[in-house]
């Protein structure tokens, strides 16, 4: 009778001691995938900046954000119509005339390096030196 009961407690202390290895290690393979699905815009570093536009330039002409932020652009110009483009992000804003508001733009700093924005709406001679850069570092 002590021999079996012996056997009985020796099986269930092994068990236990098996399944005591098993859970944490289960429960560690149950938290590595919900990482890579946190891609919202929440907790993005914002910046914002005001970008005036005259003929025949942009000031700020550089800005400089960190890797990871959104962008913020509010631009308004000073004289006539004028364009904000950043040719290698498919973005092109028209930019309204003094007195008729303003127009934003969001950039996002996803890569480092410099990004050249341009004046996309023809405003008179120096209309192609209108240009500026972004600088993600
Ligand atoms: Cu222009």
């Amino acid at each position: 009778m002590q021999f079996r009961l012996n056997m009985k407690s020796k099986t269930l202390a092994l068990a236990l001691t098996i399944l005591c290895m098993l859970v944490p290690f289960s429960m560690g393979q149950q938290e590595a995938p919900s990482k890579s699905s946190d891609k919202t815009d929440k907790g993005r570093k914002v910046q914002k900046v005001n970008v005036v536009a005259e003929r025949f330039n942009f000031t700020p002409s550089q800005i400089k954000v960190q890797q990871g932020t959104l962008l913020e652009i509010t631009l308004t110009s000073d004289d006539t119509f004028h364009g904000f483009r950043i040719p290698s992000m498919q973005i092109n804003q028209v930019i309204p005339a003094r007195g008729r508001g303003s127009v934003k733009v969001v950039f996002d700093a996803k890569q480092k390096g410099s990004f050249a924005f341009e004046c996309s709406r023809p405003c008179g001679a120096g209309h192609t030196m209108m240009r500026g850069v972004i600088i993600v570092e």
